[in-house]
């Protein structure tokens, strides 16, 4: 299923836009299964599980694997599959390069992640992010949360993010007049979203339902570096 001039239309205004079922449910179900294998085989290079004051959250166990396109060939043939790629060239109108994969489990009672750009940790331009859901994911798990629109605020100073809630410990300021949109999607919908929009997500807050997702993230071949201006990077954000 390739983008449409309306998808591309949505993505420009809004700075999201969901492909339901651009994968499969049974798509999905091997790549549950390949990533809990993946993960009970060991520590992997990047791993992070969240950080350390809050050491009973279960993401500790099930830290987030980074860059598995680099080690694991099945993770580089989705990251690169050509229904992904063909969305993304026409959101940007240049071809999608891979700049990095990530898998999130996010088990039950695992926090989420504070509201951020993704050019507040990327500073590259054009960047897409693509969420692939693995898991039904809604409010309950900690479903992906966007604040449409706000993509055309250009880049938003970082503050401290309350580590209670988020498992990474920096967050965008908000303006007061956003609002969220919790993003219901099935095993197998992708987002894909402007890295400037606000986005992230809240706890897990489920019993026993997960809520893995495969993410990558995507620069235009054209695309080009820039500086961030100051207190705009989740590096400018003192740490004790
Ligand atoms: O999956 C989440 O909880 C947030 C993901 C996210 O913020 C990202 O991929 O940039």
């Amino acid at each position: 299923m390739a983008a449409s001039k309306e998808d591309a239309r949505a993505y420009a205004e809004h700075g999201y836009v969901v492909a339901r079922e651009l994968f499969s449910p049974d798509e999905a179900a091997a790549m549950r299964e390949h990533y809990m294998s993946l993960r009970a085989e060991g520590p992997r290079p990047g791993d992070f599980g969240g950080t350390a004051d809050q050491p009973e959250d279960p993401t500790h166990s099930y830290p987030r694997l980074i860059n598995m396109h680099a080690y694991d060939v099945a993770s580089k043939e989705w990251a690169a599959d050509p229904r992904i790629l063909g969305y993304i060239a026409t959101l940007i109108d240049d071809s999608a390069v891979l700049q990095q994969s990530m898998l999130y489990f996010k088990p039950p009672g695992g926090r989420g992640q504070g509201l951020h750009q993704d050019q507040q940790y990327i500073t590259i331009d054009p960047l897409v992010g693509m969420w692939m859901a693995l898991d039904p994911s809604d409010e309950e798990v900690g479903c992906m949360t966007v604040a449409p629109g706000t993509h055309r605020l250009g880049m938003l100073a970082v503050q401290a993010a309350d580590t209670s809630e988020s498992f990474t410990d920096v967050e965008a300021v908000m303006p007061p007049s956003v609002v969220e949109t919790p993003l219901l999607m099935a095993p197998g919908d992708v987002v894909f979203f402007h890295a400037k929009i606000v986005h992230g997500s809240y706890a897990n807050r489920s019993a026993d339902r997960w809520r893995r997702s495969f993410i990558c993230h995507y620069v235009g071949a054209h695309a080009t570096s820039f500086d961030a201006d100051p207190g705009t990077h989740v590096s400018h954000v003192g740490r004790d």
